[in-house]
């Protein structure tokens, strides 16, 4: 309305005082009507990582986005004024090397893959609200004065770095944090590397963010993540990062010496503030939506946003974002993806072979909160005919059927009720508080099977009501509608609390249903496949590259002398799950894992650092013994033991449960 006031009479120009009052009133009605709750006052700012472009992503990390999807939809529903942001990392040596290995400039390659990201995100029906691209000017001009700013107030100096450097990670190692000689994250080759660099002072700001993770204990989630950042990162001393380089060209120049370029992690954590207008002309989205509620993001990068982060917006003198959520990964079934093999599940391609809400409740339903996850054709296959096409389309489409053969489409409450009835009640009223509480702690795939446990509970309804019998009796019809109309309105209320996780199938089951009034011909909402015929389609879309198969080894060790029974029942072993590891100072090969067994933790040191990296230690469950009686191994205490198997060369792997086994469990 003020609107209209203001600009009623279109060419007339507005003085500045006009202009002025009628902006305070409209701040004053504003506030007025948040007052008296006629306007949404609660905001929900959420983030996804900016992903690095790629023409094709994976469906690990689809998920991210999928999930933040999920959460900003649940929210908006909650009465949430709700902002997701999302977008693409453009900068950085690996995407000159990537835009330079398809004869491409960098610039050419990025416009090409953030367009077929942006595209992706449509086809998995993800409502973001903005998607900021780090070769945007609005962007990296603020990049340039965050990085100008923190010069003058002294956060940043000037100095010389000498190091191994590992291109695929961007990052610089000190020779002790090398494994092998290799990546301590990744494995891969290094290069020493030496440059004059920009130095931002991180050791300045530890203090400060120990304090503040102890005053904030929700800032990461879960916990244990925050065990890791402390004793891996934080304790063992904070190094002054370098901020720029000057080994390639592709990034965004220092504003005073533009032969280095702006480190990309500097660069690309900012996105968070500049696409809301920090430090712009209009920075309204900035005031209104930072700090953000949520940060979404994979495990591997939680140091870059728990530790590195909140020290540059300390630098900045800017609150601090109020949760970190670092979730697991999706794995593929047989081992890690890989293009040779054949197995790598892109998005898009799921998203054609099952649609799009198939898709989404795949990866949100089989992720656990703190573990990886594990996915596959033949999983995806036995959901969708399992879960979706049988406890829900099936459970649709046999509500429609009934209601129009008996009902021709319409049926109402004849009040004739049954015990049954009150129990299937029960499980609905209590559904959404359910989903409230698992979404509250964003276990989301907790979430998802309690509205499953609405529609199985409405199958077993159907069971034991038999509307097919009571349909043979005319004595009963009264009882036989009030029974549909029960179902209606749980089926309803279940594809109400599904919205956020499968929008479309939300509507179509809602559209169907009709609140008593169900549509004429059921639409099948999810077809039933067949693995062997997708698998024979997979084969055909990725042909597999023939492999050598070298006839497998086999290895004979010195028998030792037979115990008794009683001797191996000496010896308890149990599954563990490894929580925290770390590398012990002064040993070269010796790791110390943090260790769950039931509800206690044991520390165990294991002489596998040659084999594994502390990160990768962290979330295997294993087999440990654990009577074996304490002792010190370069001078720490190690409780136990964890098992591994040898090959000739020396190489180890750790044992670990065939199945799913919960930490505690006894290995006989
Ligand atoms: O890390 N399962 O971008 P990215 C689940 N540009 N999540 C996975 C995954 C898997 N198998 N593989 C990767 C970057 N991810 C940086 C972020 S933010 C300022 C800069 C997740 O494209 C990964 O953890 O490599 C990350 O959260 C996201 O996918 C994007 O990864």
């Amino acid at each position: 309305v003020l609107g209209t006031v203001l600009f009623r009479k279109k060419n007339r120009p507005q003085s500045e005082k006009r202009i002025e009052i009628f902006t305070k009133l409209y701040y004053n009605v504003k506030y007025l009507r948040r007052k008296a709750g006629k306007i949404m006052e609660k905001t929900y700012y959420l983030t996804t990582p900016i992903y690095y472009p790629s023409g094709k992503f994976h469906i690990g990390t689809a998920y991210t986005t999928v999930l933040a999807d999920t959460i900003k939809r649940y929210k908006k529903l909650k009465g949430y004024e709700t902002y997701l942001l999302t977008g693409t990392d453009e900068h950085g040596q690996k995407i000159e090397e990537v835009a330079k290995k398809q004869n491409m400039k960098p610039q050419e390659y990025v416009d090409g893959a953030a367009k077929a990201a942006k595209e992706l995100w449509k086809l998995m029906d993800i409502n973001y609200d903005d998607f900021i691209r780090t070769t945007e000017g609005r962007h990296e001009k603020v990049v340039q004065k965050i990085f100008d700013r923190l010069m003058d107030q002294g956060d940043i100096y000037k100095g010389e770095y000498e190091g191994w450097y590992c291109v695929p990670c961007e990052s610089y190692f000190t020779k002790t944090q090398l494994v092998d000689g290799k990546c301590p994250d990744c494995g891969r080759e290094v290069k020493l590397m030496k440059e004059e660099c920009y130095f931002f002072n991180m050791k300045k700001y530890a203090p400060r963010l120990l304090k503040y993770y102890e005053e904030h204990p929700d800032f990461i989630k879960p916990d244990y993540r925050k065990t890791e950042m402390i004793n891996n990162f934080i304790k063992p001393g904070l190094e002054d990062l370098c901020v720029t380089r000057t080994t390639f060209d592709w990034g965004i120049k220092v504003p005073k010496d533009p032969k280095h370029v702006i480190y990309v992690w500097l660069d690309a954590l900012t996105n968070y503030i500049t696409a809301l207008g920090y430090m712009s002309d209009d920075d309204t989205l900035f005031k209104k939506y930072w700090p953000a509620d949520l940060h979404l993001i994979g495990k591997d990068i939680i140091r870059f946003h728990t530790i590195y982060w909140p020290i540059f917006l300390m630098a900045l003198d800017l609150p601090l974002p109020k949760q970190v959520f670092g979730h697991p990964w999706l794995l593929q079934g047989d081992g890690k993806m890989s293009k040779s093999k054949g197995n790598v599940l892109y998005a898009d391609e799921l998203v054609d072979f099952f649609g799009v809400d198939a898709v989404r409740y795949f990866v949100l339903h089989e992720m656990p909160f703190e573990n990886d996850g594990v996915i596959s054709w033949e999983l995806m296959v036995e959901r969708l005919n399992s879960d979706l096409a049988n406890t829900l389309g099936n459970l649709v489409n046999r509500t429609v059927s009934m209601t129009n053969k008996y009902f021709g489409g319409t049926v109402e409450d004849k009040g004739v009720v049954e015990d049954v009835d009150a129990e299937l009640k029960a499980v609905v009223e209590n559904a959404s508080k359910a989903v409230d509480a698992k979404m509250a702690d964003l276990r989301v795939a907790d979430a998802i099977t309690e509205i499953f446990n609405l529609f199985k509970r409405c199958n077993k309804y159907i069971d034991e009501t038999t509307p097919w019998v009571l349909g043979k009796d005319e004595s009963k019809k009264d009882r036989l509608s009030t029974v549909l109309w029960n179902l209606i309105q749980s089926i309803s209320e279940g594809a109400r609390l599904l919205e956020s996780f499968m929008p479309s199938t939300s509507k179509k089951i809602l559209e169907q249903l009709g609140n008593g009034h169900v549509t004429e011909k059921p639409e099948i909402l999810f077809q039933r496949m067949d693995l062997e015929e997708v698998m024979k389609k997979v084969e055909e879309l990725h042909p597999k590259v023939e492999e050598k198969k070298e006839e497998e080894a086999v290895i004979d060790i010195e028998p030792k002398d037979e115990i008794t029974f009683e001797q191996f029942g000496a010896m308890q072993f149990q599954v563990g799950e490894i929580i925290a590891c770390e590398a012990v100072k002064k040993s070269k090969k010796l790791l110390c894992s943090q260790v769950k067994v039931g509800s206690q933790v044991k520390q165990i040191v294991s002489g596998i650092k040659a084999h594994y990296t502390p990160e990768e230690m962290v979330g295997k469950k294993v087999m440990v013994l654990v009577n074996l009686k304490p002792a010190k191994l370069a001078g720490v205490l190690s409780e136990g033991m964890l098992l591994c198997a040898e090959d000739a060369e020396g190489n180890l792997a750790l044992m670990t449960p065939e199945k799913e086994m919960p930490a505690g469990a006894e290995i006989c």
